[in-house]
């Protein structure tokens, strides 16, 4: 397709409650979208960079201004544009992967519109609902947690991830056992821990854990290597995965038994599924992360977690875990799991009152500025 123009639109999406992470705390959602117009149609990319740069390096308006300045230049540049052909032609700009997945998105869900096919079967899926699990910040206290754990647990969630950091980790599992028995329970450190932390890390051991999730930091894939060797709990990998290269490197080395699959992370949809296959053929497990997304990029990522090596539940909650109100017909988490969408390409449409609500700046650009 020859893209025409591009607009560019932030939007704030109040969160129910507070997100707390080891990086720090969110209380409001802000999330920059991408609507990509052709002369036959249209379609919708969502960007997972924060506002600030604490989960990565990339940030909301480091991420406009790249897309602004260097990538859709380069594709109003390129004439007719297929979603595979975005990797390729935006590769000579170096990083920047959660700006370039937003555009691929975009490009894939306007080309999938088109054809009127679905993300789902575009990507390789092969169920029609996937297993719903739910992240769970950290707390001010352990009888806070474990009122919201029960709730989650309540609603139907079918697996639990417990945020941890220095200072909030073995106590918080422990209590979150204790009540809850033999639930799948899993926890994600967001890279809070050191190699020489390694003595607390193993006190998770005690608790038949899923998974213990980027406890080191992103660069750190040799030292997630020797901490696998000393932990009986797998090792995931979700910020040092920021590619397929990157995964083939970790699994030769051995630093993780699992990956977390955001394909915001690691340059888009089509690099997620590279990810997938190369994990299969490895026998490493792959499961769905999410980035708080609003209910395009968390149709898009059911799509994704409908592929076959996404064996374990992914971070694929319903819309009403973190917003009242989403910009799209909501994600329903039902009987702890969510539907894949089977709509042409991502499934979701922003609802126009809803956006108009949410936004806060717009602009376009166009292939004749
Ligand atoms: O979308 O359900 C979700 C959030 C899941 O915990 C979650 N994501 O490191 O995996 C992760 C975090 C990053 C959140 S940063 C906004
Ligand atoms: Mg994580």
């Amino acid at each position: 397709m020859q893209i025409e123009a591009v607009e560019l639109r932030t939007v704030s999406l109040q969160l129910k409650s507070p997100f707390r992470t080891s990086f720090g705390t969110e209380h409001v959602k802000d999330a920059l979208l991408i609507r990509v117009a052709a002369d036959d149609c249209e379609g919708w990319g969502e960007c997972v960079a924060s506002a600030e740069p604490l989960y990565s390096s990339e940030y909301l308006a480091g991420a406009m201004d790249v897309m602004r300045s260097f990538l859709l230049p380069i594709l109003f540049a390129s004439g007719d544009v297929a979603a595979a052909d975005v990797g390729r032609l935006l590769a000579p700009v170096k990083g920047h992967r959660m700006a370039k997945a937003a555009v691929e998105m975009a490009v894939l869900d306007a080309e999938l519109r088109r054809s009127g096919t679905s993300l789902a079967r575009r990507l390789g899926g092969v169920v029609d609902r996937v297993p719903s699990g739910v992240s769970v910040g950290i707390m001010d206290s352990v009888p806070e947690l474990l009122d919201a754990v029960g709730d989650y647990l309540d609603q139907g969630y079918v697996r639990i991830k417990l945020k941890i950091q220095p200072g909030w980790d073995v106590d918080a599992v422990r209590a979150v056992r204790e009540r809850f028995g033999d639930i799948p329970l899993q926890v994600d450190a967001n890279a809070a821990y050191r190699l020489s932390d390694a003595r607390q890390l193993c006190r998770l051991d005690a608790f038949e854990l899923l998974l213990v999730e980027q406890p080191l930091a992103e660069e750190d894939l040799r030292q997630h290597a020797e901490l696998a060797k000393l932990m009986t709990t797998p090792v995931c990998l979700d910020e040092s995965i920021v590619s397929a290269s990157a995964a083939a490197d970790a699994i030769s080395l051995g630093a993780c038994r699992v990956i977390n699959i955001k394909a915001g992370r690691v340059g888009g949809y089509l690099e997620a599924v590279r990810i997938h296959d190369l994990a299969v053929a490895s026998g490493v497990a792959v499961w769905c992360g999410g980035m708080v997304e609003t209910g395009l990029g968390r149709a898009a990522n059911i799509a994704l977690a409908s592929l076959p090596g996404f064996t374990l539940p992914g971070d694929v909650s319903g819309s009403d875990r973190f917003f009242a109100e989403d910009l799209t017909e909501p994600v329903v988490m039902r009987g702890g799991y969510v539907d894949v969408p089977t709509g042409p390409g991502i499934g979701a449409t922003p609802l126009d009152a809803a956006m108009k609500r949410m936004t806060t700046a717009k602009s376009t650009v166009s292939r004749h500025d």
